[in-house]
């Protein structure tokens, strides 16, 4: 067993200034160096203006910007050297009200990548009028999370993300089938979200406050409460976070996860060593290859990656939960509208389920004479049209995918090898979490 009871300096052994693979200001970081070119450092910040500075991968060379005069104040201006044509100012990616305070921070790699030139600010309506121009839904989606999002065999995307893209698809254009799946590692995704190559993110993204303006982010509602987790191996005996002392974690960048676990250690007073990895499968070989004491992620991706594990039995999932990670779609800041629907979309979703209206006996309610019923399924009232869509868009996303606990039941579900309970993904009336405003 290679933990040790007696706390050790976590990584120290090589310094190197690294580029933080998720960090847009890069930070320096202690690093380990191993074979495999994974990095045991020191935490690193997260995303913060990763922006245009960030990965340069996901620049494709969209316009982008967001930065209406009416956003919100707290975000942080970023400023691409290649992104200043407007007079308007603007900044690439994120809210830059006046007065903010926030910092300015240019964008090299944006500029040398010459992919970011020529932004324009997004502005209301126009990511809708974007997508129905172009005839799909672009959705930045997990490479790999079973349950969440992944590729068949056939090369089709399935999971419960995935599937909260298609019924943004089925509202947009009556057309589930009209979405294009962008697949992006952890770091990738803000960037991907800020140049506009995605319209949408939805890939087990936790809500934080940074996201939400540094980041230039809006978020719709949690569509899944997680927390963080820690997997170990179940032959080292530990059952609390207090038992990892000199423990090696696995664990990627670019995310919450890693913050998180700096700071429930530090919190308890546990010295360990990180061991960082840009891509999930990198984390997870490393710690199937035994170079980890312990994994960690958030609990629903330690549900599924386990049972990708050589001899999941092995394996336990420690009854601890190290932080909040609400789990939440993910748009630009500048297009309320866009956020409005994706936001109506996924309460669309919870209240049909409160209603029981399914996929398959939503045309049932046609004679329904239950207002919330009639208004929400477009039979009076206008409030698609409130929204840009048309009065009925939620007939089609139900049809398309049904309501939010058969999207659950369908890819997490008892039936499902994930078999996560409902827990705080209940409704309110069955003692969780999911509570969707009123269809009025
Ligand atoms: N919810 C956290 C973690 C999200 C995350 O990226 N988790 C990893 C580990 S489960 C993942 O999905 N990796 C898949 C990949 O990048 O291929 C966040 O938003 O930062």
């Amino acid at each position: 067993m290679k933990l040790k009871q007696t706390p050790l300096v976590a990584g120290m052994l090589v310094l190197t200034l690294m580029l933080s693979a998720c960090a847009g200001n890069a930070a320096p970081t202690t690093t380990e160096t191993s074979a495999a070119g994974e990095t045991a450092a020191a935490p690193s910040t997260e995303v913060i203006a990763g922006g245009l500075g960030g990965a340069s991968t996901a620049a494709s060379g969209a316009a982008t910007g967001a930065s209406p005069a009416s956003s919100p104040a707290g975000g942080a201006a970023q400023t691409s050297a290649a992104a200043t044509t407007s007079a308007a100012a603007t900044t690439a990616a994120s809210a830059s009200p006046a007065g903010a305070g926030g910092a300015a921070q240019t964008s090299p790699a944006a500029a040398a990548s010459g992919s970011a030139a020529a932004i324009a600010p997004a502005d209301a309506g126009e990511f809708l009028r974007t997508i129905r121009d172009r005839g799909t839904l672009i959705c930045g989606v997990n490479p790999g999370l079973a349950g969440f999002s992944s590729v068949e065999a056939s090369g089709g995307y399935v999971g419960f993300d995935v599937d909260f893209c298609r019924a943004v698809a089925a509202a947009v254009f009556g057309d589930p089938s009209k979405v294009e799946f962008r697949p992006l590692e952890a770091a990738a995704r803000f960037p991907a979200l800020q140049t506009r190559e995605i319209d949408v993110l939805i890939r087990n993204t936790t809500w934080t406050l940074t996201r939400d303006t540094a980041n230039g982010g809006d978020f719709g509602p949690v569509n899944f409460y997680d927390g963080q987790g820690m997997m170990v191996r179940q032959e080292e005996n530990i059952s609390r976070l207090e038992d990892m002392g000199g423990a090696q974690i696995c664990v990627q960048s670019g995310t919450t996860t890693e913050l998180n676990l700096a700071d429930v250690f530090r919190a308890l007073n546990v010295e360990f060593t990180p061991v960082v990895f840009d891509t999930n499968d990198a984390t997870l070989a490393a710690y199937a290859e035994g170079r980890c004491d312990g994994y960690t992620t958030d609990r629903s991706g330690l549900a599924a990656q386990r049972l990708g594990l050589p001899n999941p039995d092995e394996h336990v999932i420690l009854d601890v939960t190290m932080s909040k990670e609400p789990l939440a779609p993910m748009v630009l800041q500048g297009d309320p509208q866009w956020r409005d629907i994706v936001s109506w979309v996924v309460y669309g979703l919870i209240t049909a389920e409160e209603q029981e209206i399914t996929q398959a006996n939503v045309d049932t309610f046609q004679n329904s004479e239950d207002p919330t019923i009639r208004r929400m399924l477009g039979i009076e009232g206008e409030l698609g049209a409130g929204l840009g869509l048309d009065n009925d868009f939620m007939v089609d996303v139900l049809k398309a995918v049904g309501n939010y606990g058969e999207i659950y039941n369908r890819h997490l579900g008892p039936e499902t090898p994930l078999d996560i309970p409902r827990g705080q993904n209940a409704l309110y009336t069955d003692g969780g979490l999911l509570y969707a405003p009123p269809f009025r």
